[in-house]
């Protein structure tokens, strides 16, 4: 921590679309819920001078570094929000904790299992000393999915038989869209596996409470061959000339077993053509059901098979009100939340849990083992198997 020790100083590295969306949670944080920690955003990190300080400047950041590594070398920054695509990851965060930094890392946590694995043996390492790391499964923070969580944990669903689970994008259904770094398997690991498959294998374990212990699934990319890109901007950019090869899938689908017994159907694509961030969840169990849809992200779904049939049907929570996890620092009831508040919600709660000593979640740990679905999705893919996960 800072000379003053009633404050957190932060160095960020990377600006683009995920730094822009963690930028404005450090700064909103402090100023809706009452923090145990300030927050200070020390400085934020990128290759290129002049577009790192114009990041910092319409971002907020006090100042500026042009590699990662110098901001793991300031003394005067305690935590490391890594925001840069997946190939940076582990050589960012495993330095950052080798300096006694708290470490905040984008999702997916690797783009191997092996890096994960190098991640957790030296966030484990660091946790003796004190020092905190947290992998940024966001929409974990949405009010509703925390609803959900909770009914699920109050047995308001009873035994789960299934998880169905979806997340839809179209960003890429132009063949003539740029090959970005997302669509570069050397730099994103995966494609719509990782980088959205990933947070509804989160999502849907974080919600029942229990784990994936084997999957059979199929990896598909429609579109071999895309233009290079001219300049990255928000997910894709925008395409310059030359083609190149796009490396990851555009799409994957697959079946799950849960530990607990459950059937789970998990579908993950950049091609659901009109479906523009849609993480479409539903859980069925032996006592009730519920759905949510990010694209209606403020309402969860809930049948409760306890109703009498006259009267039974799912009902629409509007899950705005004080008592659904994170909205009293927000609005009064129906003023709806968006995208960005999973990401303020993030901040709220690791700032919480550095000032307390306690683990921060989802640990790298928890990163590690959906790093593992989704390496054993690949494997099944390539095979035609099904591949267990080990426990
Ligand atoms: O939620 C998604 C992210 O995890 C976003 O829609 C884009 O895809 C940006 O990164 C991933």
């Amino acid at each position: 921590m800072t000379a003053e020790h009633d404050t957190l100083s932060v160095g960020m590295a990377g600006y683009a679309f995920m730094g822009a969306a963690h930028s404005q949670a450090w700064r909103n944080a402090p100023r809706f819920f009452d923090l145990p920690l300030k927050v200070r955003m020390a400085a934020v990190a990128g290759r290129d001078e002049a577009k790192v300080k114009a990041a910092a400047e319409q971002l907020g950041w006090d100042s500026t570094e042009t590699s990662w590594r110098a901001l793991v070398d300031r003394d005067d920054v305690d935590l490391i929000d890594v925001c840069t695509p997946g190939d940076t990851h582990a050589e960012i965060a495993i330095a950052a904790l080798e300096a006694g930094k708290h470490v905040l890392c984008e999702k997916p946590l690797a783009n191997t299992v092996e890096e994960a694995e190098a991640m957790v043996a030296a966030a484990e390492k660091a946790r003796a000393n004190g020092v905190r790391s947290m992998v940024g499964f966001t929409y974990r923070r949405v009010p509703a999915i925390g609803l959900a969580r909770q009914l699920v944990a109050e047995g308001r669903l009873g035994t789960i038989h299934h998880v169905r689970a979806q997340y839809l994008q179209d960003w890429i259904i132009d063949p003539q869209a740029p090959l970005s770094w997302r669509l570069d398997k050397s730099k994103a690991g995966s494609g719509a596996l990782g980088d959205i498959g990933a947070h509804i294998v989160d999502l849907t374990q974080y919600i029942t409470g229990d784990t994936i212990a084997t999957v059979t699934g199929r990896l598909e990319t429609f579109v071999k061959e895309r233009p290079l890109p001219s300049e990255h901007s928000g997910l894709s950019g925008t395409a310059g000339s030359g083609t190149g090869p796009v490396t990851v899938d555009d799409a994957a689908a697959f079946l799950a077993q849960f530990r607990g017994g459950a059937m789970g159907v998990f579908e993950a694509t950049r091609f659901a053509n009109g479906r523009k961030n849609a993480i479409r969840i539903e859980i069925n169990g032996s006592r009730g059901s519920l759905a949510f849809d990010f694209e209606d992200m403020n309402v969860l779904h809930f049948f409760d098979g306890d109703d009498s049939s006259t009267t039974a049907g799912f009902r629409r929570i509007l899950a705005t009100e004080a008592d659904h996890p994170y909205v009293a620092a927000w609005w009064p009831p129906g003023h709806l939340l968006g995208y960005e508040h999973g990401f303020t919600h993030q901040v709220v709660d690791l700032v919480t849990d550095i000032a307390k000593g306690a683990d921060p979640a989802p640990s790298f740990a928890d990163g590690l083992q959906v790093q593992r679905v989704l390496a054993a999705v690949e494997a099944s893919s390539q095979s035609s198997s099904w591949q267990d996960i080990p426990a």
